[in-house]
């Protein structure tokens, strides 16, 4: 399947829903089975935990019924070997990406979070889309694997803390749910909320932030190509700790705007409030691009650290996709609009 876009690749792997569907289990188990080893070796990463995906996989196995026999063939790759972005730079290995994490709500502690999900309900799961749409609509998580044939994406993700990730998604352009809820004339921004749920999510009971996280995009922002709502990552289902069951993805701003968990989008015409924006004005914009000439106050965003890596990497404007999204952009101070 070619991409509309030169950078991202999409893979010919043809994953269909019902491949998605079917692999999960298959996917799991093979990680525990075959994935240890790769995956461990590469994660070689100094500084990072070295839980062992084995043991993840055992215990996700273990609450699912028995998977009907899937052809290896038709499984993606469970190991990032192969797997690049159009920079040509390597996948950040599985055990990465689903341990050194942001999710607040759990805890701030990025490699604590993991540990902390197994209170979390991800099944069943419905979004609420609703405001200034012709067609309001709540959906199931099957009504949108159904309507929204996941496709993968391979994105870089640059956290407004200067470290950076390469991650192949797996999603689908938000634009296609939002033409199918037809936005009203009047909408100008699109809302996002994460559930809210302090039972089972132990950050949420800590003072101090004001939950639910919430985020927001420019309609044209939104309804750009690049950005997706992701539903799984490396051929398999989000792990809670990357914000299961679907999450946002807008892989030019910094990566708190890419919402985990997601329960409501809302078509607006005022420029949405932000959980950071609320908490720190001055420190996180509502626009949040990647750019390398606007530092944070505390520290520049020139590099970054790339998991993985030693040493730093030179941060790329627009986080390298500045082809396809600095129009959207024109004429606009971007420093003034941070
Ligand atoms: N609801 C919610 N969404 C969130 C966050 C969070 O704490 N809560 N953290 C954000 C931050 S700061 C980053 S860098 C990305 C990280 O995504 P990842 O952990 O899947 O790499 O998620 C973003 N989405
Ligand atoms: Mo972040």
């Amino acid at each position: 399947m070619a991409s509309p876009h030169r950078s991202v690749p999409v893979r010919p792997s043809e994953i269909t829903p019902e491949h998605v569907y079917r692999s999960r289990r298959e996917f799991l188990r093979r990680m525990g089975i075959v994935g240890a080893g790769a995956v461990l070796a590469a994660c070689a990463t100094p500084g990072l935990g070295a839980t062992n995906p084995a043991d993840q996989a055992a215990s996700s196995t273990a609450v699912l019924p028995t998977a009907p026999p899937v052809s290896p063939t038709q499984l993606p790759a469970p190991t990032p070997a192969n797997l690049t972005d159009e920079l040509g730079d390597p996948a950040t290995p599985y055990a990465t990406v689903t341990n050194y994490v942001n999710f607040y709500e759990f805890t701030t502690a990025k490699e604590g979070v993991a540990a902390l999900t197994g209170d979390f309900k991800t099944n069943p799961w419905q979004v609420e889309v609703s405001g200034l749409v012709h067609r309001p609509r709540t959906f199931g998580l099957e009504d949108l694997e159904k309507l929204f044939p996941p496709v993968e994406r391979i994105y870089r993700m640059r956290c407004v803390e200067a470290w950076s990730t390469v991650i192949p998604w797996l999603g689908f352009p938000l634009s296609q749910l939002l033409k199918a809820v037809e936005p009203t004339g009047a909408a100008t921004h699109v809302r996002f909320e994460t559930v809210y749920r302090p039972d089972e999510m132990p950050g949420q009971r800590a003072a101090g932030y004001p939950w639910p996280y919430q985020e927001g995009l420019r309609l044209d922002e939104a309804m750009h190509d690049l950005t997706i709502l992701a539903t799984g990552l490396y051929g398999a289902p989000l792990p809670a700790q990357n914000g299961a069951p679907v999450r946002l993805v807008v892989p030019w701003k910094y990566g708190f705007k890419s919402i985990k968990s997601i329960v409501k989008i809302e078509l607006v015409d005022y420029q949405p409030a932000t959980l950071w924006s609320t908490l720190a004005p001055h420190e996180y914009g509502f626009y949040a691009n990647v750019n390398p000439d606007v530092s944070h106050p505390r520290w520049s965003q020139a590099n970054e650290r790339r998991l993985g890596e030693s040493g730093r990497r030179p941060t790329l404007m627009f986080n390298g996709y500045a082809d396809e999204v600095a129009a959207l952009y024109a004429g606009m101070d971007l420093r003034a609009n941070y």
